[in-house]
């Protein structure tokens, strides 16, 4: 029947011979702005659709084209598509792990009916879809040291459920229509952009806050080891796994990571920087989403199949993440 089909065959709708055009949705989150600016670099300002529900600051308008976009509008999304000629989109839109759970009805329509409408988008105009995943992909039946690429997922976090569809309905729509779904999970990512509402959060705000008060109170344990990527490598992984020819990915899922770390391992590199830094600790419900995610990520099959490789390591990214807040302070 129809149902065993495997389509091999990918839909693409642009053509080679010119720049892909790029919407980016949730654009003003802690990936959009920065994920423009590279992508602008390399397919031309005009080219990347930077989008949000939410207004944009005069940084998030200076280089390019931005407009609204809701998300759980399917119309008004085909309306952009086609008046902008779209190839790629970028989905970023999402409730984080942490404010997921302090609404969970808000998270399923954002997180899941808004990944419905995007993908269903991108199989009728043959768009090119990215959808980050996480490490919160994963909860306390996966093993957390090291996370392979496919185990157990049985997360705990309205988040973590709602990527785990995403991950699924995206292999679907793959296998069944031919879309080119890409899909990279991500541990916490370290920017000088902040996050909103994340469980790994701490390891951004210890930056802002601990640099202009010289005090941080961390909502983790000391101990509580997760995988961390510099944003620099986060959008290069991306960019990289956009541009990697299909006949290269033995999955449309990857694991990516650059380094996994401990609140205290982290403060101290920080301290080699800010000797008067004064930490204290008060673990809230964000301790228990922690526990259950990976404590360290297997990346083996990206840096195999698409030559995925990281540059930053705890060192250099302490080192450069205090010099980009000091230049914002200043
Ligand atoms: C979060 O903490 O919710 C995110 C993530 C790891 O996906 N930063």
């Amino acid at each position: 029947s129809h149902l065993l089909v495997r389509n091999t065959t990918i839909n693409r709708s642009y053509t080679v011979d010119r720049s892909p055009k790029i919407l980016i949705t949730g654009g003003l989150g802690q990936l959009g702005t920065e994920c423009a600016k590279l992508l602008r670099k390399n397919y031309g300002n005009e080219n990347v659709i930077l989008s949000d529900i939410i207004k944009p600051t005069e940084e998030s308008l200076s280089n390019g084209p931005f407009i609204f976009a809701d998300i759980l509008d399917f119309k008004g999304l085909q309306k952009i598509v086609v008046n902008y000629r779209i190839d790629w989109l970028i989905h970023f839109s999402a409730l984080l792990s942490a404010v997921g759970e302090q609404n969970v009805p808000l998270a399923v329509r954002v997180n899941i009916e808004g990944m419905h409408n995007v993908i269903e988008l991108a199989k009728q105009y043959k768009l090119r879809i990215f959808i980050p995943s996480t490490i919160g992909a994963f909860g306390p039946d996966s093993p957390r040291n090291p996370t392979p690429n496919v185990t157990i997922q049985r997360p705990r976090t309205i988040y973590g459920v709602s990527k785990v569809h995403a991950e699924l309905l995206g292999e679907y729509y793959h296998h069944r229509f031919g879309l080119d779904f890409r899909c990279l999970r991500f541990p916490g990512v370290i920017s000088s952009d902040p996050p909103g509402g994340g469980t790994t959060d701490y390891a951004v705000a210890v930056f802002h806050e601990g640099l202009v008060t010289k005090r941080y109170e961390c909502y983790l344990e000391p101990y509580t080891r997760l995988p961390m990527m510099y944003i620099k490598d986060c959008l290069s992984a991306l960019f990289q796994f956009l541009n990697t020819p299909d006949e290269k990915l033995r999955r449309r899922v990857y694991n990516v990571t650059a380094m996994s770390f401990t609140p205290e391992e982290l403060f101290s590199e920080i301290k080699k920087h800010v000797p008067d830094l004064k930490i204290s600790y008060k673990p809230d419900a964000r301790q228990y989403i922690a526990e259950s995610w990976p404590q360290v990520f297997d990346d083996s099959e990206a840096r195999r199949d698409w030559g995925w490789r990281h540059k930053y390591n705890l060192e250099t990214l302490v080192e450069s993440m205090v010099r980009n807040v000091k230049k914002n302070m200043s």
